[in-house]
């Protein structure tokens, strides 16, 4: 009874420990005057008082949601061919206005009209066929992590190279290694085609599976609202927030994975920080044993880890970057653990 009181009086304090009055203030400070937000420091805590959450971005208007997005794999078609299992995706990039904040839009590049991207999903060995159309108003490609052949890369001036508006192109490869993989536009300037959001998680999983899970994907990522290559929001899954309004349900006891992919631009790490647990972690997702027993870890550009852990008890458990300006802009969330 104690235990429940107290723990239940921390939630408050461990809330207002992480402002976010910025954000929920609405339109950005740093949107409207990047020059004082520079002044600051940091963009968006420039000029707007805690004045509460206001709004929240409806999942109408930007046609996905990331509720839906955490655990929402995209298995593609199938056929037989040879003996063999071929798996086909169409990804179209599409220029799409999204909206990353209450208030803060933001002009991005989507595939099939999500930032991020579908969670592709295959098994080690099958072969992949992945048809891009470029339906937007830019040169792009789609580059796979994984092994495979130079002309299936999706870099420019190798093998297809740029595939131009309008133009398509069917890239083709084996479903190897299995472990935790990304894709992402690949054409120059690089760092804006990913930034704007052409970018998606790849999962090859192990020919023998993995055990049974409640399995979550979180993509990592930020958006550079006033375009001075730094970002004013950060997320998981785009939109700021998003799980502290609507918190992550999982069951007490029950194995979840956690599919963590960090594809921020513009910052170098990105971090991962769970409270009052702990997850084994799997670099890559290559091995099918843990190298790591921890609460917090980072990721570079394009690192990813497979996370698995079980909530002991039940209740509402933070997550966030522990880069603090991150967790305060935007990327920082909850599980509500449910008997
Ligand atoms: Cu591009």
């Amino acid at each position: 009874m104690l235990g429940g009181s107290l723990a239940a009086a921390s939630l408050p304090v461990a809330h207002a420990l992480i402002p976010h009055e910025s954000l929920h203030g609405g339109q950005t400070a740093a949107a409207q005057d990047p020059g004082h937000a520079a002044a600051n420091g940091s963009p968006a805590h420039a000029g707007a008082g805690h004045r509460g959450l206001v709004g929240s971005v409806d999942p109408r208007v930007n046609g996905f949601d990331p509720a839906k997005i955490v655990r929402d794999f995209d298995y593609g078609r199938t056929r037989r061919e040879g003996g063999r299992t071929v798996r086909e995706w169409t990804l179209v990039a599409e220029d799409k206005e999204i909206e990353v904040a209450p208030g803060v839009k933001y002009a991005a590049w989507t595939y099939n009209g999500r930032v991020p991207g579908p969670t592709l999903r295959a098994r080690e060995g099958e072969r992949l066929r992945v048809e891009f159309v470029n339906g937007s108003e830019h040169p792009h490609t789609v580059h796979f992590h994984g092994i495979h052949r130079a002309i299936h890369d999706g870099i420019p001036g190798v093998g297809p190279g740029n595939i131009e508006p309008g133009d398509s192109f069917t890239y083709e490869f084996d479903a190897e290694p299995f472990g935790l993989h990304l894709y992402h536009c690949h054409s120059t300037p690089l760092a804006d085609h990913i930034a704007k959001g052409l970018y998606g998680t790849f999962i090859i999983d192990p020919a023998e599976g993995r055990p049974n899970a409640d399995e979550l994907v979180m993509v990592q990522n930020g958006f550079d609202t006033n375009f001075d290559r730094e970002n004013e929001v950060y997320a998981v899954n785009t939109v700021a927030f998003a799980y502290e309004q609507n918190p992550i349900r999982v069951k007490r006891g029950e194995l979840v994975r956690i599919y963590l992919v960090n594809l921020l631009e513009f910052d170098l790490l990105n971090s991962f920080h769970i409270h009052a647990n702990f997850f084994d972690r799997y670099p890559t997702g290559t091995r099918l044993e843990p190298t790591e027993f921890s609460d917090t870890i980072t990721q570079g550009q394009g690192q990813r880890d497979i996370l698995e852990l079980r909530f002991p008890y039940p209740g509402k458990y933070m997550f966030h970057a522990h880069v603090s300006e991150f967790a305060e802009l935007g990327w920082m969330g909850f599980f509500e653990v449910v008997d």
